[in-house]
Protein backbone atom coordinates (compact mmCIF):
# COMPACT_ATOMS: atom_id res chain seq x y z
CA UNK A 1 0.00 0.00 0.00
CA UNK A 2 1.16 3.47 -1.11
CA UNK A 3 0.10 6.69 0.50
CA UNK A 4 0.14 9.83 -0.51
CA UNK A 5 2.85 11.82 1.29
CA UNK A 6 2.62 15.44 -0.54
CA UNK A 7 1.95 18.88 0.60
CA UNK A 8 -0.27 19.99 -2.21
CA UNK A 9 0.14 18.03 -5.13
CA UNK A 10 -3.12 15.85 -5.56
CA UNK A 11 -4.92 17.01 -2.33
CA UNK A 12 -7.17 17.37 -3.98
CA UNK A 13 -8.47 15.79 -6.95
CA UNK A 14 -11.43 15.41 -9.04
CA UNK A 15 -12.48 12.14 -10.56
CA UNK A 16 -14.67 11.87 -13.53
CA UNK A 17 -15.95 8.26 -15.00
CA UNK A 18 -15.86 9.25 -18.01
CA UNK A 19 -14.75 13.13 -19.83
CA UNK A 20 -13.81 14.23 -23.02
CA UNK A 21 -10.32 15.25 -21.89
CA UNK A 22 -8.68 15.76 -18.82
CA UNK A 23 -6.39 18.48 -19.93
CA UNK A 24 -9.44 20.85 -21.65
CA UNK A 25 -11.04 20.06 -18.38
CA UNK A 26 -8.72 21.18 -16.61
CA UNK A 27 -8.20 24.32 -18.37
CA UNK A 28 -11.67 25.40 -17.68
CA UNK A 29 -11.52 25.19 -13.87
CA UNK A 30 -7.97 26.23 -13.90
CA UNK A 31 -8.38 29.75 -12.72
CA UNK A 32 -10.46 28.88 -9.78
CA UNK A 33 -8.36 26.02 -8.65
CA UNK A 34 -5.28 25.90 -6.16
CA UNK A 35 -1.91 24.23 -7.30
CA UNK A 36 -1.62 20.45 -7.43
CA UNK A 37 -5.16 20.26 -8.07
CA UNK A 38 -5.53 17.08 -10.24
CA UNK A 39 -8.04 15.71 -12.48
CA UNK A 40 -8.25 11.86 -12.97
CA UNK A 41 -10.66 10.05 -15.53
CA UNK A 42 -11.43 6.35 -15.93
CA UNK A 43 -11.89 7.34 -19.47
CA UNK A 44 -11.67 9.76 -22.21
CA UNK A 45 -13.72 10.06 -25.40
CA UNK A 46 -11.20 12.75 -26.92
CA UNK A 47 -8.13 12.22 -25.27
CA UNK A 48 -5.09 14.45 -26.95
CA UNK A 49 -1.87 13.81 -27.82
CA UNK A 50 0.32 16.96 -29.03
CA UNK A 51 -0.39 19.14 -32.57
CA UNK A 52 -4.25 18.02 -32.09
CA UNK A 53 -3.18 14.60 -32.42
CA UNK A 54 -5.69 11.87 -30.39
CA UNK A 55 -4.76 9.66 -27.39
CA UNK A 56 -6.35 6.78 -26.86
CA UNK A 57 -7.73 6.01 -23.46
CA UNK A 58 -9.43 3.10 -22.95
CA UNK A 59 -12.21 2.88 -19.68
CA UNK A 60 -10.82 1.58 -16.53
CA UNK A 61 -7.40 0.16 -18.08
CA UNK A 62 -5.31 3.61 -17.65
CA UNK A 63 -4.46 6.24 -15.69
CA UNK A 64 -5.63 9.57 -17.53
CA UNK A 65 -4.84 12.46 -15.56
CA UNK A 66 -3.66 15.82 -15.37
CA UNK A 67 -2.10 18.25 -13.08
CA UNK A 68 -3.28 22.07 -12.81
CA UNK A 69 0.22 24.10 -11.69
CA UNK A 70 1.06 27.76 -11.34
CA UNK A 71 4.70 28.20 -11.07
CA UNK A 72 6.18 31.81 -10.18
CA UNK A 73 8.64 31.63 -13.28
CA UNK A 74 9.12 32.37 -16.56
CA UNK A 75 7.05 31.05 -19.06
CA UNK A 76 10.05 30.29 -20.93
CA UNK A 77 10.90 27.44 -18.89
CA UNK A 78 7.65 25.48 -18.87
CA UNK A 79 8.83 23.22 -21.26
CA UNK A 80 11.16 21.78 -18.98
CA UNK A 81 7.88 20.57 -16.97
CA UNK A 82 7.42 18.05 -19.09
CA UNK A 83 10.69 16.40 -18.54
CA UNK A 84 10.07 16.49 -15.04
CA UNK A 85 6.99 14.32 -15.06
CA UNK A 86 8.96 11.85 -17.26
CA UNK A 87 11.06 11.85 -14.07
CA UNK A 88 8.64 11.25 -11.73
CA UNK A 89 6.98 8.64 -13.78
CA UNK A 90 9.56 6.96 -14.58
CA UNK A 91 11.03 6.73 -10.78
CA UNK A 92 7.41 5.91 -9.75
CA UNK A 93 7.61 3.04 -11.76
CA UNK A 94 11.05 1.99 -10.87
CA UNK A 95 9.45 1.97 -6.88
CA UNK A 96 7.19 -0.87 -8.36
CA UNK A 97 9.84 -2.74 -9.27
CA UNK A 98 9.02 -1.46 -13.07
CA UNK A 99 12.39 -0.62 -15.40
CA UNK A 100 11.68 2.06 -18.29
CA UNK A 101 12.67 4.39 -20.58
CA UNK A 102 12.66 7.80 -20.83
CA UNK A 103 12.26 9.39 -24.67
CA UNK A 104 12.74 13.16 -24.58
CA UNK A 105 10.59 14.89 -24.70
CA UNK A 106 7.69 13.57 -23.39
CA UNK A 107 7.05 9.99 -23.73
CA UNK A 108 8.37 6.86 -20.95
CA UNK A 109 8.85 3.16 -22.96
CA UNK A 110 9.21 -0.08 -21.56
CA UNK A 111 11.13 -2.79 -24.40
CA UNK A 112 10.84 0.46 -26.55
CA UNK A 113 7.27 0.66 -26.87
CA UNK A 114 5.55 3.40 -25.29
CA UNK A 115 2.98 3.39 -22.42
CA UNK A 116 3.06 6.98 -21.83
CA UNK A 117 2.97 10.38 -22.80
CA UNK A 118 2.88 14.12 -21.16
CA UNK A 119 1.13 17.01 -22.75
CA UNK A 120 2.34 20.17 -21.02
CA UNK A 121 -0.02 23.10 -21.90
CA UNK A 122 0.27 26.55 -20.61
CA UNK A 123 -1.62 29.76 -20.20
CA UNK A 124 0.29 32.62 -20.44
CA UNK A 125 -0.18 36.81 -20.26
CA UNK A 126 3.10 39.07 -21.04
CA UNK A 127 5.76 37.38 -18.45
CA UNK A 128 3.16 35.70 -15.99
CA UNK A 129 2.35 31.98 -16.02
CA UNK A 130 -1.71 31.77 -15.35
CA UNK A 131 -1.69 28.38 -15.23
CA UNK A 132 0.35 25.02 -16.17
CA UNK A 133 -1.56 21.91 -17.02
CA UNK A 134 0.22 18.50 -17.33
CA UNK A 135 -1.39 16.15 -18.83
CA UNK A 136 -0.28 12.60 -18.52
CA UNK A 137 -1.49 8.90 -19.98
CA UNK A 138 -0.50 5.79 -18.83
CA UNK A 139 -1.08 2.61 -20.75
CA UNK A 140 -1.53 0.20 -17.05
CA UNK A 141 -3.86 -2.21 -18.19
CA UNK A 142 -4.92 -2.14 -21.14
CA UNK A 143 -4.99 -5.47 -23.12
CA UNK A 144 -3.54 -6.37 -26.67
CA UNK A 145 -6.95 -5.49 -27.99
CA UNK A 146 -6.96 -2.16 -26.74
CA UNK A 147 -4.58 -1.13 -29.21
CA UNK A 148 -5.04 -0.47 -32.55
CA UNK A 149 -3.44 -2.11 -35.11
CA UNK A 150 -1.50 0.79 -37.02
CA UNK A 151 -0.02 1.36 -32.91
CA UNK A 152 0.93 -2.01 -32.06
CA UNK A 153 4.62 -1.59 -33.21
CA UNK A 154 5.33 1.19 -31.57
CA UNK A 155 2.47 1.66 -28.06
CA UNK A 156 2.26 -1.16 -25.23
CA UNK A 157 0.98 -1.20 -21.56
CA UNK A 158 2.30 -2.24 -18.77
CA UNK A 159 0.16 -5.23 -18.37
CA UNK A 160 1.13 -6.42 -21.84
CA UNK A 161 4.83 -6.26 -20.68
CA UNK A 162 4.27 -7.15 -17.08
CA UNK A 163 2.03 -10.07 -17.99
CA UNK A 164 -0.20 -9.99 -14.82
CA UNK A 165 -2.60 -6.20 -13.51
CA UNK A 166 -1.25 -3.67 -12.13
CA UNK A 167 -2.46 -1.77 -9.14
CA UNK A 168 -2.90 2.15 -10.86
CA UNK A 169 -3.90 3.56 -7.57
CA UNK A 170 -0.69 2.86 -6.29
CA UNK A 171 1.34 4.07 -9.30
CA UNK A 172 -0.69 6.93 -9.53
CA UNK A 173 -0.21 7.80 -5.51
CA UNK A 174 3.75 7.29 -6.30
CA UNK A 175 3.68 9.23 -9.42
CA UNK A 176 2.14 12.43 -7.41
CA UNK A 177 4.64 11.58 -4.29
CA UNK A 178 7.53 11.82 -6.95
CA UNK A 179 6.29 14.64 -9.03
CA UNK A 180 5.94 17.28 -5.91
CA UNK A 181 9.53 16.51 -4.97
CA UNK A 182 10.64 16.86 -8.22
CA UNK A 183 8.25 19.51 -9.06
CA UNK A 184 9.40 21.31 -5.37
CA UNK A 185 13.50 21.60 -6.32
CA UNK A 186 12.37 23.13 -9.69
CA UNK A 187 9.82 25.66 -8.13
CA UNK A 188 11.65 26.17 -4.32
CA UNK A 189 15.59 25.83 -5.52
CA UNK A 190 15.29 26.66 -9.32
CA UNK A 191 16.89 23.43 -9.58
CA UNK A 192 16.16 20.40 -12.26
CA UNK A 193 19.34 18.54 -11.99
CA UNK A 194 17.81 15.24 -10.28
CA UNK A 195 15.43 14.80 -13.04
CA UNK A 196 17.73 15.37 -15.67
CA UNK A 197 20.14 13.02 -14.35
CA UNK A 198 17.01 10.78 -14.44
CA UNK A 199 16.27 11.45 -18.13
CA UNK A 200 20.14 11.06 -19.25
CA UNK A 201 20.88 7.88 -16.94
CA UNK A 202 17.40 6.41 -18.38
CA UNK A 203 17.46 7.49 -21.54
CA UNK A 204 16.17 5.71 -24.88
CA UNK A 205 17.77 8.36 -27.08
CA UNK A 206 21.32 9.42 -25.98
CA UNK A 207 24.21 7.74 -27.87
CA UNK A 208 21.16 6.56 -30.50
CA UNK A 209 21.22 7.87 -34.90
CA UNK A 210 17.58 9.82 -34.44
CA UNK A 211 15.43 11.54 -36.87
CA UNK A 212 14.22 14.91 -35.75
CA UNK A 213 10.51 15.69 -38.14
CA UNK A 214 9.58 19.13 -37.67
CA UNK A 215 6.65 19.86 -40.01
CA UNK A 216 8.09 18.94 -43.52
CA UNK A 217 11.64 19.03 -42.74
CA UNK A 218 13.33 15.85 -41.56
CA UNK A 219 17.10 15.61 -40.13
CA UNK A 220 19.16 12.89 -39.43
CA UNK A 221 21.80 13.08 -35.97
CA UNK A 222 22.99 11.47 -33.50
CA UNK A 223 21.32 12.20 -29.92
CA UNK A 224 24.78 12.99 -27.35
CA UNK A 225 23.18 14.67 -24.29
CA UNK A 226 20.10 16.47 -22.00
CA UNK A 227 21.70 19.25 -21.07
CA UNK A 228 21.06 21.62 -18.24
CA UNK A 229 18.46 23.17 -19.45
CA UNK A 230 16.73 20.27 -20.63
CA UNK A 231 17.21 20.94 -23.88
CA UNK A 232 18.42 17.45 -26.33
CA UNK A 233 21.98 18.10 -27.59
CA UNK A 234 22.34 16.65 -31.19
CA UNK A 235 25.04 15.96 -33.28
CA UNK A 236 24.07 16.60 -37.11
CA UNK A 237 25.75 14.91 -39.91
CA UNK A 238 29.06 17.11 -40.54
CA UNK A 239 29.82 17.45 -37.29
CA UNK A 240 27.60 20.60 -35.76
CA UNK A 241 26.13 20.13 -33.03
CA UNK A 242 22.96 21.68 -31.54
CA UNK A 243 20.53 21.49 -28.59
CA UNK A 244 17.01 20.88 -29.68
CA UNK A 245 14.22 22.93 -27.64
CA UNK A 246 11.10 20.86 -26.94
CA UNK A 247 8.38 21.52 -28.75
CA UNK A 248 6.75 21.04 -31.87
CA UNK A 249 9.88 18.25 -33.00
CA UNK A 250 8.57 14.52 -32.94
CA UNK A 251 11.76 12.07 -32.72
CA UNK A 252 11.66 8.40 -34.00
CA UNK A 253 14.55 6.18 -33.21
CA UNK A 254 15.88 4.88 -37.19
C1 LIG B 1 1.51 12.46 -26.23
O1 LIG B 1 1.32 13.03 -27.46
O2 LIG B 1 2.19 11.50 -26.02
C2 LIG B 1 0.74 13.14 -25.10
C3 LIG B 1 -0.34 12.26 -24.55
C4 LIG B 1 -1.00 12.89 -23.34
C5 LIG B 1 -2.20 12.12 -22.89
C6 LIG B 1 -2.75 12.62 -21.59
S1 LIG B 1 -4.01 11.61 -20.95
C7 LIG B 1 -4.48 12.80 -19.79
C8 LIG B 1 -4.36 14.14 -20.48
N1 LIG B 1 -5.59 14.53 -21.14
C9 LIG B 1 -5.45 14.55 -22.47
O3 LIG B 1 -6.36 14.80 -23.28
N2 LIG B 1 -4.18 14.24 -22.80
C10 LIG B 1 -3.36 14.03 -21.64
P1 LIG B 1 2.12 12.63 -28.78
O4 LIG B 1 3.57 12.60 -28.49
O5 LIG B 1 1.61 13.58 -29.81
O6 LIG B 1 1.67 11.17 -29.10
C11 LIG B 1 0.43 10.91 -29.69
C12 LIG B 1 0.57 9.70 -30.61
O7 LIG B 1 0.82 8.53 -29.81
C13 LIG B 1 -0.67 9.39 -31.41
O8 LIG B 1 -0.66 10.07 -32.63
C14 LIG B 1 -0.57 7.88 -31.60
O9 LIG B 1 0.32 7.56 -32.65
C15 LIG B 1 0.07 7.42 -30.31
N3 LIG B 1 -0.90 7.04 -29.27
C16 LIG B 1 -2.19 7.39 -29.14
N4 LIG B 1 -2.71 6.87 -28.03
C17 LIG B 1 -1.73 6.15 -27.44
C18 LIG B 1 -1.64 5.40 -26.25
N5 LIG B 1 -2.66 5.27 -25.39
N6 LIG B 1 -0.44 4.82 -25.96
C19 LIG B 1 0.63 4.94 -26.77
N7 LIG B 1 0.60 5.66 -27.91
C20 LIG B 1 -0.57 6.26 -28.23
Amino acid sequence: EEYLDTDFIGRNIYYFNSINSTNRKAKEIAFGEKEGTVLVAEQQEEGKGRLGRHWISPKGKGIWMSIILKPKVDPMKVAKITLLGAAAVYKALSNMNIKSQIKWPNDVLIDGKKICGILTEMSAELNMINYVIMGIGINVNLDESDIPEELKDKATSIKIIEDKEIDRKELFTNILNEFEKIYKDFIDRDSISEAIDICKANSALIGKDIRIIRGDEVRVGKALDINEEGHLVVEFDGGIVENIYSGEISIRGL
